[in-house]
């Protein structure tokens, strides 16, 4: 027996080849009613979320994406390192010229080391509102999870509605320089819950068996808000993270920000009998560091109900419990948290942190404010425009994209002056700062990066305007997130306290309030790779860069050739 099992194992391991999966995605509009409105939305097929998409570690899936709705709009598979691939990574102006309506393109997405939960949305304005999905990728033929296998799977995709129409909110913001409008609810798998008026029926519900064990694959695809998620009378047991494993621990609330993933065992073991409850509310509700910006304070629910037993709609003292949520500002949670978060670092799945490295980039994350410049008042603060920045460039989107203006070496697209850090110290976390620091740069600046580099990237958050958690999300890597803390990073001394030994593996990292976190990454990968806050506001108000990193000296070590049909601006 135990020999079979072993010939199976090298079998499976050694002989089954990576498979290739097609799948067609229809870019569509499509009606849709949420707290008793009804609006257009962009969908995938006319499904909101969209298709889930299965593989195996190292697999390819092959996306044919035909764009039949009236705008412009790319797709982003986030989380994937799309090893020497950046023509299918999908940020629009930066890897790929939109695919116009009418028009299609075909994404080739390389899975390699990725293993666990990441997700797929639309790279273009704020489309990925309601164009996202889940991507579950499981372990290779012959080796198994490193934690009990689950009975069942259940997506958990938190995202936020607006009763309008979400293209407009942002082009309003845009236009006024002032906050875009908050959204009117937060939504778990497409559904606000009964919480909201007029949503009773509208509420995602799943049924558990008492005993049984669950995967909850929960991804946080909301625009502008990092939320708390919890789950009344249960703990979760936080196994995963951005498409890799995490030590195993349990924790009554999770915080997450746009852009990552987190994998939850649940196991539904409240007792029985004639007074018990037998639901119990899923919730989310915003984590909202910034203090004096306006945000969506509602929770959105879904119902966790145990099988055979029924409830008993006799008794008020019966519906369901809310869980245990910290407030939204509190940020000592959220770190609690966040420093939970450990690789697992087994022999199986190793944490290969970078030990030295070549270069340090120091980069601050800030809010900015533009002058008024034309006839209608702006409303952003102090009747200026909100802007943002990292190392004080507010990126510019070109109007061809930076890929293709590398790889055919066109000029006067885009600068390499990225700066490797801050160009003026300050003190970045002081309460009362010179407004004079508040105007930043506008450009269009990269950093170049030389192949199998071994990266640091230290982001400094600021107080400017208002400090707030920012989630930075990197394409192309997956790095180790070796530090973080408060004030201002000390070079000297903060690299110190590193844990070079298994800090989580991530591809968005929530800086915090009024802090720094440190990552490291190997450039191993070349291509054109973006780097920007996962909170669109910030993103569409400039905080954001992009990487190229070159290629090396081998055929094996340099960009793929560009496919067929790639889009043309
Ligand atoms: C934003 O909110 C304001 C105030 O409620 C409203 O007048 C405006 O129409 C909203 N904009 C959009 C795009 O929904
Ligand atoms: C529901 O409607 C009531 C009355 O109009 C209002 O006070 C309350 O804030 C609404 N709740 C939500 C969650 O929108
Ligand atoms: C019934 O179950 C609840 C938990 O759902 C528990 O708190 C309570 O003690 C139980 N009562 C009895 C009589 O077992
Ligand atoms: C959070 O908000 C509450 C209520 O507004 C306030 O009393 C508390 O001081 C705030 N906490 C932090 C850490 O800002
Ligand atoms: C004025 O604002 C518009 C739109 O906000 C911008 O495109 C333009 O570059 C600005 N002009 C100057 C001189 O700053
Ligand atoms: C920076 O500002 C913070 C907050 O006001 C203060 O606590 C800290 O001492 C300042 N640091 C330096 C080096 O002045
Ligand atoms: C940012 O850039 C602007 C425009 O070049 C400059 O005026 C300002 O001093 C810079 N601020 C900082 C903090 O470097
Ligand atoms: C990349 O760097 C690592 C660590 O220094 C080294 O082991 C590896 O051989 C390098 N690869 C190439 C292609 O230079
Ligand atoms: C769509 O993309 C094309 C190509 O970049 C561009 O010329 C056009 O202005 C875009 N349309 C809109 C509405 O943004
Ligand atoms: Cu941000």
């Amino acid at each position: 027996m135990l020999v079979l099992l072993l010939m199976y194992g090298l079998l499976g391991s050694s002989l089954v080849s990576a498979k290739t999966y097609y799948h067609n995605f229809v870019i569509k509009e499509t009606k849709c009613t949420r707290l008793c409105a009804t609006k257009n939305i962009l969908t995938v097929n006319g499904q909101f979320p969209g298709p889930t998409l299965y593989a195996q570690r190292g697999d390819t899936i092959m996306v044919k994406v035909f764009n039949n709705a009236n705008t412009n709009i790319t797709i982003h598979w986030h989380g994937v390192d799309q090893p020497r691939n950046p023509w299918s990574d999908g940020p629009e102006y930066i890897t790929q010229c939109p695919i116009r309506p009418g028009t299609g393109f075909t994404y080739n997405i390389i899975l390699s080391e990725e293993e666990g939960t990441l997700w797929w949305h639309a790279h273009s304005d704020w489309d990925r509102a309601t164009v996202h999905g889940a991507i579950f990728i499981y372990p290779k033929i012959g080796s198994s999870l490193p934690y009990p296998k689950p009975d069942k799977e259940i997506p958990i995709i938190l995202g936020e509605w607006w009763k309008s129409d979400v293209g407009e909110v942002l082009a309003e913001s845009l236009r006024t320089g002032g906050d875009p409008n908050i959204s009117d609810a937060y939504t778990i798998n497409g559904q606000p819950g009964d919480l909201y008026n007029c949503s009773k029926k509208d509420t995602f519900k799943v049924m558990v068996e008492y005993g049984k064990t669950y995967l909850l694959r929960l991804i946080n695809a909301a625009i502008n808000n990092e939320l708390f998620f919890g789950i009344a009378g249960h703990k979760l047991r936080v196994v995963g993270t951005d498409g890799g494993y995490l030590k195993p621990f349990d924790t009554d609330y999770v915080m997450i920000t746009p852009g990552q993933t987190m994998d939850l065992l649940l196991f539904p073991n409240q007792p029985f009998n004639s007074s018990s409850k037998t639901q119990y509310y899923i919730a989310t509700k915003p984590y909202a560091s910034a203090f004096g910006v306006r945000y969506d304070t509602s929770s959105a629910t879904a119902i966790l109900q145990y099988k055979n037993f029924k409830p008993n709609k006799l008794s008020p003292s019966k519906s369901p419990s809310f869980p245990t949520l910290p407030d939204d500002n509190d940020t000592n949670s959220a770190t609690d948290f966040t420093t939970k978060l450990k690789s697992l670092a087994s022999q199986e799945h190793p944490a290969v942190v970078p030990k030295e490295i070549d270069e340090r980039i120091i980069i601050t994350v800030s809010m900015n404010l533009l002058p008024c410049n034309n006839t209608t008042p702006c409303l952003g603060p102090q009747s200026g425009r909100l802007a943002a920045s990292l190392n004080n460039i507010s990126f510019q989107e070109p109007g061809i994209d930076v890929l293709d203006a590398y790889y055919n070496q066109i000029p006067n697209v885009y600068g390499e002056e990225f700066p490797q850090e801050p160009p003026f110290y300050y003190n970045f976390t002081e309460d009362n700062l010179p407004r004079v620091l508040l105007l930043p740069k506008l450009a269009t600046e990269v950093r170049v990066v030389e192949y199998n580099k071994s990266v640091e990237v230290v982001f400094q958050g600021t107080s400017l305007l208002a400090s707030e958690n920012h989630p930075l999300h990197l394409h192309g890597f997956r790095f180790y997130v070796v530090g973080r803390g408060f004030g201002n990073f000390d070079k000297d001394k903060d690299p110190q306290s590193y844990n070079l030994v298994d800090p989580p593996l991530e591809n968005t990292v929530g800086v915090p309030k009024n802090g720094w976190a440190a990552v490291r990454f190997r450039a191993s990968n070349p291509g054109v790779w973006f780097m920007h806050c996962h909170l669109d506001r910030h993103a569409s108000w400039g905080m954001d860069t992009v990487f190229i990193v070159k290629n090396g000296e081998k055929p094996e070590e340099q960009m793929l050739p560009p496919p067929k049909n790639m889009p043309k601006c």
